[in-house]
């Protein structure tokens, strides 16, 4: 508990004994008007399919917070991931990183994917969704979590993926922390398998799959 004078404290609370009697002070908690700091500054991007667009142009940044009065407010304004259309991406990044391959901190990086069937949508999309954000802005990831740039999810008729980008696909002991603890949060059952690809290997690829680094 911190003391302070009332004037320093927003005046709606306020009784009218207080504001007759200047010499009495309010017992104020900074809990009830700080905001909760996050320790990163997060910046959350918007894509739509416009096939007139380079891929670049369609990608447009929505808001960026750090304080988790901030998330969530912004969270609870917008739609949920299952209700985009097909073809749009939400991306959650640290300020400063662009969601794209060609970022400095994601050139050399990858990512944990995890793709769903089209019944997931319904099941799990936002959920997982929900989880993925929370894992980022509350740092889950222990010594690891600077690793991470941030997350996606891409909402497509063939099927919905979440992605979480780290910074360099060599840092190995980062990439299966991560992926270890993510897999874990989602509710992953350990027999099923998820793999981490290089952006390389994802911008370069030819088939319709691109070859894991890592599985957990
Ligand atoms: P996508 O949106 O990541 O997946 O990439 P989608 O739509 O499921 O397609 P698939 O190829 O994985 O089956 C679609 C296309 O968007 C890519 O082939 C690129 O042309 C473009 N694209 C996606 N990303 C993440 C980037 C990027 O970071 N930079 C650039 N320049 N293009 C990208």
């Amino acid at each position: 508990m911190y003391y302070l004078h009332e004037d320093i404290i927003s005046n709606t609370a306020n009784s009218e004994e207080e504001q007759t009697d200047s010499s009495k002070q309010a017992i104020v908690s900074p809990e009830d008007y700080i905001k909760h700091p996050l320790q990163n500054r997060w910046a959350l991007w918007f894509f739509k399919n416009d096939k007139n667009k380079t891929w670049q142009a369609n990608l447009r940044l929505i808001s960026k917070f750090d304080t988790v009065e901030d998330f969530w407010a912004l969270y609870n304004h917008i739609q949920v991931s299952s209700n985009l259309m097909s073809g749009c991406d939400y991306s959650l990044f640290k300020d400063g990183i662009e969601p794209m391959w060609e970022d400095e901190r994601n050139k050399q990086g990858g990512r944990w994917l995890i793709t769903l069937t089209k019944q997931q949508r319904r099941a799990d999309l936002d959920r997982f969704w929900l989880e993925t954000l929370l894992c980022l802005v509350g740092e889950a990831f222990d010594d690891h979590s600077d690793d991470v740039c941030g997350a996606v999810v891409n909402v497509r008729t063939k099927g919905d993926k979440i992605s979480i980008w780290t910074t360099d696909y060599q840092n190995k002991d980062a990439i299966i922390h991560i992926g270890r603890v993510y897999k874990d949060r989602l509710g992953v059952p350990p027999k099923v398998i998820i793999g981490y690809q290089s952006h390389a290997d994802t911008a370069t690829k030819s088939g319709s799959t691109t070859k894991n680094k890592f599985v957990v």
